[in-house]
């Protein structure tokens, strides 16, 4: 089978690494049932949700009322530094339950069932998921791509029911990005750690740029707190459809509409220069050649971009490396940053001083690694899960 056409057919399977019977049981543990003791006919639950360190999750915001819910310090704490995680495309998880992503990694086949929620928490850091499962869950990517840029995209704020039927009568009025600025801005008003960061994987990379881009705009406009802006976005194995959205309008006068993977270069490039915002892609998959897939390179001159090598999977399954993406970002900040190596000519490795980019890398050292015109690969530790054995070429 040719390649392109098998990463096509995994594609399909992308939202959950394990539409294969023998992993059914592992991804129970990777992800949550929404809790509804009383599920109507016409259910619709999204936004943010914080996390404690035992993984567990608490609705931060009621997009109902428009209003912040009371949670715990052990949920959020307004003097420490908060991440916001922005899954991906969901398909048929509203009929699982209405099934979403948690912090647990599991790889029974790897030995790994790691809390990486704890991690973070241990560290001193709020954790949030921004959920738009519902809507999310398309057959088409492309539809549910859409709803986080616009009201009028093919399926409007269309969301699944778990019956597998779809509805509007609870939809939003606004996209998913005005929809996570409206909570975000509101649940972090009182945030005092000057340490914000955004983490997008897959699709939801669109939506961590988009959100961070309506902070920048708000900040530039005074209508924000400065120390509100995200001094970090992380783009984990980002996928953006080709093809002009009309949808998107022509933001760069151009006399076309744009495409989605055009808008968050734009973003990131402004972000930049207004912000100093530090943005890196890590690359885990080969999902952008799957022909309807936006390379991107552009975007490659402007973040820090570098490649993560899951060599421990099968080398086929595209859809466990791209999901692992986010699973052994989460996990890299137990460990030290990785180092960055060179390759001599005898395959030789030697290692520079500085480091690669991971969840703790220093915010300076990423800014660094944008300004040149280098990139990373990784050389060392493909075979296992863990990132504490890893090392990146620079190239
Ligand atoms: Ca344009
Ligand atoms: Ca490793």
């Amino acid at each position: 089978m040719k390649l392109k056409t098998l990463i096509c057919i995994s594609l399909s399977f992308l939202m959950f690494s394990c539409a294969v019977d023998e992993t059914d049981n592992l991804i129970e543990n990777e992800t949550t049932e929404v809790n509804v003791s009383n599920r109507s006919a016409d259910f619709l639950d999204y936004g943010v949700y914080w996390f404690n360190s035992q993984n567990q999750s608490a609705k931060a915001f009621d997009e109902r009322t428009n209003r912040k819910i009371n949670v715990s310090s052990s949920f959020y704490d307004p003097s420490k530094p908060t991440v916001v995680y922005f899954h991906g495309w969901q398909l048929n998880s509203s009929s699982n339950n209405y099934e979403r992503e948690n912090f647990q990694f599991v790889d029974a086949s790897n030995n790994v069932n790691v809390n990486t929620a704890q991690i973070w928490k241990k560290k001193g850091w709020n954790v949030a998921i921004f959920y738009w499962n519902q809507f999310a869950d398309e057959l088409e990517l492309k539809n549910a791509e859409a709803k986080i840029w616009s009201t009028n995209g093919n399926k409007k704020m269309r969301y699944r029911l778990s019956d597998g039927s779809y509805s509007e009568r609870q939809a939003p009025t606004n996209s998913l990005g005005i929809e996570a600025f409206n909570q975000l801005s509101a649940l972090l008003a009182n945030n005092t750690s000057n340490n914000i960061r955004f983490v997008g994987h897959s699709l939801g990379n669109q939506l961590a740029t988009y959100t961070s881009f309506l902070f920048s705009t708000a900040v530039k406009k005074g209508n924000l707190s400065a120390r509100l802006m995200p001094n970090r976005l992380e783009l984990l194995d980002p996928f953006w459809s080709k093809g002009r959205k009309n949808y998107l309008g022509d933001y760069n006068n151009d006399g076309s509409n744009d495409w989605t993977g055009e808008r968050v270069r734009w973003y990131v490039q402004e972000m930049k220069n207004r912000n100093n915002l530090a943005t890196t892609w890590y690359s885990s998959s080969l999902i952008l050649n799957a022909g309807i897939g936006d390379s991107n390179n552009r975007l490659k001159d402007i973040a820090a971009f570098q490649s993560v090598r899951y060599w421990y999977v099968n080398a086929i399954d595209i859809p466990a490396k791209h999901v692992n993406a986010r699973h052994s970002y989460f996990w890299g900040l137990d460990f030290d940053a990785p180092a960055e190596v060179r390759v001599n000519w005898r395959l030789q490795r030697t290692k520079t001083g500085r480091v690669a980019a991971s969840a703790s890398t220093s915010t300076s050292r990423i800014r660094q690694m944008m300004g040149s015109a280098n990139l990373w690969d990784q050389v060392e530790g493909r075979y296992t899960a863990t990132p504490e054995d890893d090392m990146f070429q620079i190239k």
